[in-house]
C-alpha cells in the first residue's frame, strides 16, 4: 500500500504522451501565475519538451518556493514527479501520513504514488511555513 519516495538522476522523458489532467492552477494570485510560466520554461528548457509530455507521470515543478501547478487532480494510482528546476534551492516534499522525501536538488526530482483517494495537501519541508510552498493533490477514483 505505501510506497516509499525516492530521488533519481533528472532523465529527460521522451517524446510520448500521456493523458494528464490538471484541476484549477491557483489563478488568484498572478505572481504565482508569472513564477508557474517560468518554471515550465525552464522544465522545457532542461528537458527538452513540455512537462504535459511527461511519459507515465504527472509533473509539477519545484521553483521559487512554489508549486507548479499549485493544484493538481490526478486518478488513484499516478505518480506525481516533482522536478526542481531551481538555480540553487533545494526542495522537499511531504505527503500527509508519509515521512518527509530526500532534498531534491536543481534537476533532481521526488516522486511519489498515490494509492488513497481524496485531497492531500503536500508541503516543502523547507518552505512551507515561511514561504508558504504548499500544493495539493485531488486524488480521483479511476
Ligand atoms: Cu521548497
Amino acid at each position: 500500500m505505501q510506497l516509499s519516495f525516492f530521488r533519481t538522476a533528472f532523465l529527460a522523458p521522451t517524446a510520448l504522451l500521456c493523458s494528464v489532467s490538471f484541476g484549477a492552477a491557483d489563478g488568484d494570485d498572478a505572481k504565482r501565475a508569472a513564477i508557474c510560466a517560468e518554471a515550465e520554461e525552464r522544465y522545457t528548457e532542461m528537458t527538452g519538451a513540455p512537462s504535459e509530455e511527461a511519459e507515465g507521470v504527472t509533473v509539477v515543478k519545484m521553483y521559487k518556493y512554489s508549486f507548479c501547478p499549485a493544484e493538481i487532480a490526478v486518478p488513484v494510482g499516478t505518480t506525481v514527479r516533482w522536478v526542481n528546476v531551481d538555480k540553487r534551492t533545494s526542495h522537499s516534499v511531504i505527503v500527509p501520513g508519509e515521512p518527509e522525501s530526500d532534498r531534491a536538488f536543481p534537476e533532481e526530482v521526488i516522486e511519489f504514488t498515490f494509492l488513497t483517494e481524496g485531497d492531500q495537501k503536500y508541503l516543502c519541508g523547507p518552505h512551507w511555513e515561511t514561504q508558504e510552498m504548499i500544493g495539493m493533490v485531488t486524488v480521483t477514483s479511476k
